[in-house]
């Protein structure tokens, strides 16, 4: 069946809408979770481990101490997370060196371990790039200053506001003329996640710093899309409503004789009876009369009885062709010529 212009268009508004509001309940029922990429262990959630470069064993150390011949040891595990970090010193024979992280989400943090005076003439320079999707983000350096010790959780890098989907970040040192450390604990992000129960992918341990703010933002967000939805289901209801006016109107008129009442629907009125009776006594008198006059044809032509029966029978055609006349109330009584020549026979 081919749809008419308009409920085309009423269907095409209630696919739209349809379509939007699967989205916006869907949106609402995200939620933000907070992930941390160890240095050593990976992405909590995806396993996901961080890519350094280059691959040379010498580079990039995993909680080297000073046994294997480095440094720069930190001084207290409990502040590292999970008491894991990679390390390396950028040296003039190099070409590059960095490390990749890959994630989905919305936001994320880079916490390094600080370097400052520890009482050793060699401490160096932090200094790297942090290049996301492709695109140099922000130029770190950090100078040692005359504190005593490191700083744990130093956070190096955010970037926040991401479009919630996979994203790559390289941190990295390019040719330079001068020694650089770089010492990676861990790396943070949020992402969006399906509220679904089922979800094996959610955080059990979120942000403690900043959870108050993403719990705000969430609940904002939810407010408006909630609001969003209703007013769109709203909308949906008035599209259908006008939908199908449209469509009992148009079937209305395609059928004009529906609203027509029919004629006398129950018993005709008692004049219409009478008039009915009178016009069948004629019918059949007239029946009689041209039997009779056919009768003559082939009888005897001049029997006055029969002539006497004729004149008869048209004084009864007459008087019933008169009733029947005034019942009706049709124009001037005049008969039809035809029975006047009937009645010229006298
Ligand atoms: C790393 O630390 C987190 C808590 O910060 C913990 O949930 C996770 O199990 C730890 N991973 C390992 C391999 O110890
Ligand atoms: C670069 O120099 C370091 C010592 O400073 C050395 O151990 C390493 O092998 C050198 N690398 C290359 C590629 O020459
Ligand atoms: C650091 O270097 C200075 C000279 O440049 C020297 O006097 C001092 O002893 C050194 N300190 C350490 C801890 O090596
Ligand atoms: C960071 O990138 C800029 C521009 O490409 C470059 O000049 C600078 O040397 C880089 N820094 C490091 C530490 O590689
Ligand atoms: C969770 O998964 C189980 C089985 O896989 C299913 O029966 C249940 O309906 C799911 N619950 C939700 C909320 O999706
Ligand atoms: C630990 C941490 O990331 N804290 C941050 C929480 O958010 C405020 C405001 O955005 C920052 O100033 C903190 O550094």
């Amino acid at each position: 069946m081919p749809y008419s212009p308009p409920f085309r268009t009423s269907l095409g508004i209630v696919l739209i809408f349809s379509f939007f509001s699967y989205h916006l309940l869907a949106l609402a029922h995200a939620k933000t979770v907070s992930r941390i990429i160890d240095d050593t262990y990976g992405d909590e959630a995806t396993g996901y481990l961080p890519v350094y470069y280059p691959h040379d064993s010498w580079v990039w150390r995993r909680n080297c101490n000073s046994e294997q011949g480095c440094e720069i040891v930190p001084d207290d595990e409990n502040k590292i997370q999970n008491k894991t970090w990679t390390a390396a010193t950028y040296r003039t024979n190099m070409t590059a060196m960095g490390l990749t992280l890959q994630f989905e989400g919305t936001a994320i943090s880079v916490y390094f371990i600080q370097t400052n005076d520890i009482g050793k003439n060699n401490t160096r320079i932090t200094e790297c790039n942090f290049t996301l999707d492709g695109t140099l983000s922000y130029q770190f350096v950090h100078e040692p200053t005359s504190e005593r010790g490191f700083d744990y959780n130093y956070e190096a890098y955010r970037a926040t506001a991401l479009a919630n989907k996979q994203h790559t970040l390289d941190i990295a040192t390019g040719i330079l003329d001068h020694q650089v450390y770089i010492s990676f604990d861990y790396a943070r992000y949020t992402t969006e996640i399906s509220d679904d129960p089922n979800s094996t992918n959610i955080s059990p341990s979120p942000s403690p710093s900043n959870t108050t703010v993403v719990e705000l933002k969430k609940r904002i967000s939810v407010g408006v899309i909630v609001g969003a939805v209703v007013g769109g289901v709203g909308l949906l209801c008035i599209v259908a409503v006008t939908l199908l006016l449209i469509l009992r109107r148009k079937r209305r008129s395609s059928h004009p004789h529906d609203q027509i009442p029919k004629p006398y629907p129950g018993n005709p009125p008692p004049e219409m009876n009478q008039i009915k009776e009178t016009r069948e006594q004629l019918r059949s008198l007239q029946t009689q009369k041209r039997r009779n006059i056919d009768g003559l044809a082939y009888n005897d032509s001049d029997s006055p009885p029969a002539l006497r029966e004729i004149r008869h029978i048209q004084a009864q055609i007459d008087s019933l062709q008169n009733q029947s006349r005034v019942q009706l109330s049709v124009g001037p009584s005049e008969l039809p010529p035809s029975y006047r020549q009937v009645r010229g026979l006298t």
